[in-house]
């Protein structure tokens, strides 16, 4: 970038004076912030584009952006729908184009504050996204690999065993993963459980955690104790602690959930919350996006009505509800 551009968009009148006093050497530690930091933190987001059914980018581009946030979509596919409870829809996998994107904003010197992968759309994406986390790393970065698998013990209709293998693979890039308790179960070759105890759901924490990523979450786990809640766990390999946050659940599995989870986690550990707040940030608007559909005669496969709630991320966090698992 130009000193011109960068004075012309980051510095007053006032600042103008001031900087042109300063030598070269302070100047151009000054322009090396502005460029390295991103005024404005930055999203590599590689998801698909499913153009009907809320999910995926059309729900992550409107909560990041909402959030503050640059999104900068690598697509990998585009549908007309997504794959849950749609027949006959078009998938135009797009594995070959990825590393012409990776080229092109290599070239450029495109900095991200956050790389955020989810729904793959083929086995052979998996390179090309571990490709471009290395190629894109920096310091203080946040890899969210968010392994889109599955639901209800069974894969997404495009996913088979080389995709939960390959999958595998991925989630040692990542420094936050957020599976589902269906996509927990076959990264770790287990089978899906009904029920959930506090010793077996923290060892699947830490065997995740094994395979690399320093911070794991899983959602949508049953509540021993209640039917009528579900429940975000997590672990921190940094300080060895364990979270919990419970909601309500609501007998409707609306889909895009997850993604709109994820974004909204990492959309609040870029404004700098801890990661029990963002989770509970988390929980409280997927809650509220159920809670806003739910009641209304409303087909559960187009999704949640984001529309209605967006405007709530800019609201302070009000009630903390998470807990600590000792
Ligand atoms: O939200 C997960 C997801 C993303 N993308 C596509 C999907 C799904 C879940 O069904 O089908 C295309």
């Amino acid at each position: 970038m130009k000193w011109s551009t960068i004075l012309k968009i980051s510095l007053d009148g006032m600042h103008i004076i001031l900087y042109n006093g300063l030598c070269e050497s302070i100047k151009t530690a000054i322009v090396k912030e502005i460029v390295m930091k991103n005024i404005i933190p930055r999203i590599a987001a590689i998801h698909d584009l499913s153009g009907f059914g809320r999910c995926s980018l059309t729900v992550i581009i409107p909560i990041l952006s909402a959030m503050g946030m640059q999104v900068c979509p690598l697509p990998t596919a585009v549908l007309s729908t997504h794959t849950g409870g749609f027949e006959n829809y078009t998938f135009v996998d797009l594995t070959d184009h990825m590393e012409g994107f990776l080229e092109h904003w290599k070239s450029l010197n495109i900095r991200f504050n956050c790389i955020y992968s989810g729904f793959l759309g083929s086995p052979r994406q998996i390179s090309i996204v571990a490709d471009f986390i290395k190629t894109f790393h920096q310091e203080d970065q946040l890899v969210i690999v968010d392994p889109v698998l599955g639901d209800d013990g069974k894969t997404y209709d495009t996913f088979g065993d080389e995709m939960i293998q390959r999958m595998g693979e991925l989630i040692r890039y990542a420094d936050i993963i957020t599976p589902n308790i269906t996509e927990a179960a076959f990264l770790l070759n287990e089978s899906y459980p009904e029920h959930m105890e506090e010793t077996k759901l923290k060892s699947w924490l830490l065997r995740l955690a094994d395979k690399g990523p320093k911070t794991v979450i899983i959602t949508s786990v049953p509540d021993n104790l209640s039917k009528n809640k579900t429940a975000v766990v997590a672990y921190n390999a940094k300080d060895k602690r364990f979270w919990k946050v419970s909601c309500d659940y609501i007998p409707a599995n609306y889909p895009g959930t997850g993604d709109i989870f994820t974004s909204v986690l990492a959309g609040s550990l870029l404004e700098g919350d801890s990661l029990p707040i963002a989770l509970d940030r988390a929980v409280q608007f997927v809650s509220m996006a159920i809670r806003a559909t739910f009641g209304y005669d409303y087909p559960v496969r187009e999704g949640v009505l984001i529309e209605r709630i967006l405007p709530n991320l800019k609201a302070p966090v009000i009630s903390s509800s998470y807990q600590i698992l000792e």
